[in-house]
């Protein structure tokens, strides 16, 4: 079965982007030069030049009628996924844990490099200065930093009441290290754990999580959330909620809250889960984002007409639920997703008298626009001229030390039956590494006759750090070509 270029954006409600991007071959390419930054023209572009790609998320999680068409349990992926693409041995330790290679493993060596790098943890690191900026946003919430990327796909799904068929477990878009656990794709994971705890009322979470997807500037296959989590006393909920600071200090009242969070009402699509009181679910809802746009309205403080919007969303584990947008330099940019905890998760997590908020939000996201940095690679960068930039506390602009000529290479093949483009992206970040900048496709067409399908990439390559030679660049070609026959048994043209 031959699936849509996209099936995130394809099947979520982003109908524009959902539009152009299952179009014709015909409209790919313009489709690209539409939403990709300019390529090297010698000084790097400005920010804006990126916004589009922030502003423009895939509805990975947040996608209720995106499932998938053959899945076989709640437990396993859908179909053993394709076998990794660097040879992976039978036994295989990540951090320290070992673990045998499985029908469904996908978790790629590349991948598991970068489990150890917990740049959350890094001092001076952007990731780690902007973590700890939200945290001390939040000082009465308790920090949790070291929780390993290994979960469940009870804790990584089920626990937070995912279909069976939810497309969030296919194994194009998840990294499984065999049947039963994956490199967790989100920080919600551990919501219902620390929550059985009862040990914290609020925590923030932090964490490193991994999925299977394109490659651009804005997107790499393991990237930084925090979970942000209050509960609060059923019994006690009006008291706890008005007298909190946070609702002083931003005069809201449930009778006069911000124009922002007014603006956005409940509707039929986003209601109050039938456990809730109206008048509990408003005050739940009202704490959340006032406290969320209080927290952002001091990460963005030099900017006090930020504009803020708030989106009607969907998540399996919250209802209501919303994303939150802010307006910058001129683009809505999605920040995070959040909602009121669906109340079974708290009676399943031994938390049945309580109530309570959730949001997560990406770190790069908020840190590449906070800081200036225009390509998401550069966080994994382990060059001074990057890491001397920044320093514990401060929020300083980055000055890019040079941008080294872009390379690009084009490759045209026929599909198989089943063929993802993710998979085509693991081997290229196998082979090529972070000199991969970008792969686009940028044609696609099937064959009238034949009926088979013919897509064609175009990769740049771009080291972060020297100018690549051609044969260097040709040979890493070659092995790419190379793999995608053998590994995903592709056709070249
Ligand atoms: C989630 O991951 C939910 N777990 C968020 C949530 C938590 C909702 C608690 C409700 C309650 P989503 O897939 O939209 O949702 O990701 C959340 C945020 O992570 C996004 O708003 C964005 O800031 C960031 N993010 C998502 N995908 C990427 C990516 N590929 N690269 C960088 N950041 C990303
Ligand atoms: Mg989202």
């Amino acid at each position: 079965m031959l699936r849509p270029v996209c099936r995130r954006t394809a099947m979520a409600a982003a109908p524009l982007a959902a539009n152009v991007r299952t179009g014709c071959c015909r409209n790919v390419r313009a489709l690209c030069s539409a939403r990709h930054p300019p390529t090297n023209t010698g000084s790097p572009p400005p920010i804006a030049s990126y916004l589009p790609y922030l502003s423009s998320p895939r509805r990975f999680l947040s996608t209720p009628a995106a499932t998938l068409q053959d899945s076989a349990s709640p437990h396993h992926p859908p179909s053993p996924p394709k076998p990794d693409l660097k040879a992976l041995p039978n036994k295989f330790t990540i951090l320290g844990r070992p673990y045998t290679r499985h029908a469904h493993t996908n978790v790629t060596p590349t991948i598991i490099s970068k489990t150890d790098r917990r740049l959350h943890l890094q001092p001076n690191h952007p990731i780690n200065i902007l973590k700890r900026r939200i945290e001390s946003h939040f000082p009465s919430f308790t920090p949790i930093d070291s929780l390993d990327p290994v979960v469940t796909t009870q804790q990584n799904f089920d626990s937070l009441l995912f279909p069976p068929d939810h497309i969030g477990r296919a194994a194009t878009d998840t990294y499984y290290v065999n049947a039963n656990q994956v490199l967790r794709t989100h920080t919600s994971a551990h919501q219902a754990e620390v929550l059985r705890r009862r040990e914290d009322e609020a925590f923030l979470l932090t964490a490193d999580v991994y999925r299977r997807d394109e490659i651009d500037v804005s997107h790499y296959p393991v990237f930084h959330q925090m979970e942000g989590v209050r509960t609060f006393s059923r019994s006690e909920l009006e008291r706890e909620v008005m007298q909190d600071p946070v609702m002083k200090d931003s005069g809201s009242s449930s009778s006069s809250s911000s124009s922002s969070i007014q603006g956005a009402v409940l509707s039929p699509t986003n209601p109050i889960q039938p456990a809730h009181t109206r008048t509990d679910a408003l005050l739940v809802d009202l704490h959340l984002r006032t406290s969320l746009e209080s927290m952002v309205r001091s990460l963005f403080r030099e900017d006090p007409d930020l504009q803020i919007r708030w989106i009607e969303a969907y998540f399996p584990f919250t209802s209501p639920s919303w994303e939150m947008e802010v307006l910058y330099r001129g683009q809505w940019l999605e920040l995070l997703g959040c909602g009121v905890i669906q109340q079974s998760i708290l009676d399943s997590s031994n938390n049945a008298d309580r109530v309570g908020w959730a949001f997560g939000l990406g770190l790069e996201r908020i840190a590449m626009v906070m800081f200036d940095i225009p390509d998401i690679r550069l966080f994994w960068s382990r060059d001074e001229r990057f890491l001397n930039q920044f320093k514990a506390g401060d929020i300083v602009k980055f000055q890019p030390f040079s941008k080294f000529p872009v390379c690009y290479k084009d490759i045209s093949f026929w599909c198989p039956d089943g063929f993802h483009d993710n998979d085509f992206a693991d081997i290229v970040r196998d082979v090529a590494g972070d000199m991969a900048e970008d792969v686009k496709l940028i044609d696609k067409f099937q064959h009238p006759k034949t009926k088979k399908t013919s897509r064609c990439f175009r990769i740049n390559y771009r080291s972060m750090d020297r100018t690549c030679t051609n044969e260097e660049v040709d040979q890493i070609q070659d092995q790419v070509r190379r793999l995608a026959e053998e590994k995903l048994g592709v056709e070249l043209r």
